[in-house]
């Protein structure tokens, strides 16, 4: 596969990534929550908070599958690209095109941003209750299918936090070696 060189698997805390961008895994309000929204929030500082607010203020929130980006504050990253994936409702009220949505419209705010390089966490895998090995999946699938048209972002990280994600993704990008 042509594109396999642009995405790297990396184990950890995202708030610690140096790239570019790094994704947030959101929900709707924006304002905030558990999980790695609530540690993005607490490394970055309330620089975020308060751009999140001007967003809310501007749109009021932000929709299932689609993206808002905002500064990095204290991060690493220059920017946070904000996410809202799709609670885990048994697989039949469009919860996969709504996380392949998450995945496509970060990567195109990206682009937009003209942003190099992006890390994703594990989007909707850990509150909303996605199942590991299909969100994994979806994962790897739409970012591949994105870079085969897309010069922007040049560089895609996907950030697994446990050994369960560490081990799917490891054998979902082995098979594009
Ligand atoms: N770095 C990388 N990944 C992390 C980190 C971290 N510091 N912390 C957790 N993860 P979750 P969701 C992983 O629950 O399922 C929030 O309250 C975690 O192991 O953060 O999309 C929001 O405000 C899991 O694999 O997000 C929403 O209300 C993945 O990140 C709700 O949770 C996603 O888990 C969103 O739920």
């Amino acid at each position: 596969m042509p594109n396999s060189h642009r995405i790297h698997l990396v184990q950890g805390d995202i708030t610690k990534v140096h790239t570019e961008a790094i994704v947030n895994a959101a929900n709707s309000s924006l304002l905030g929550g558990g999980g790695v929204d609530g540690a993005i929030h607490r490394a970055g500082g309330p620089a975020i908070l308060e751009a999140c607010r001007a967003i809310v203020a501007r749109q009021g929130g932000c929709n299932t599958g689609e993206a808002v980006i905002t500064t990095g504050g204290n991060l690493p990253a220059n920017y946070v690209i904000h996410t809202v994936g799709p609670v885990w409702q048994g697989g039949s009220k469009g919860e996969p095109e709504l996380l392949a949505n998450c995945y496509r419209n970060s990567l195109l705010l990206a682009a937009q941003n003209g942003v190099k390089s992006i890390a994703f966490p594990n989007i909707s895998t850990g509150v909303y209750g996605y199942p590991k090995d299909q969100a994994a999946k979806i994962a790897v699938e739409t970012v591949q299918a994105y870079l085969q048209q897309h010069a922007f972002p040049q560089e895609v990280s996907f950030v697994v936090f446990d050994a369960d994600n560490l081990a799917l993704y490891q054998k979902l990008l082995k098979k594009t070696d």
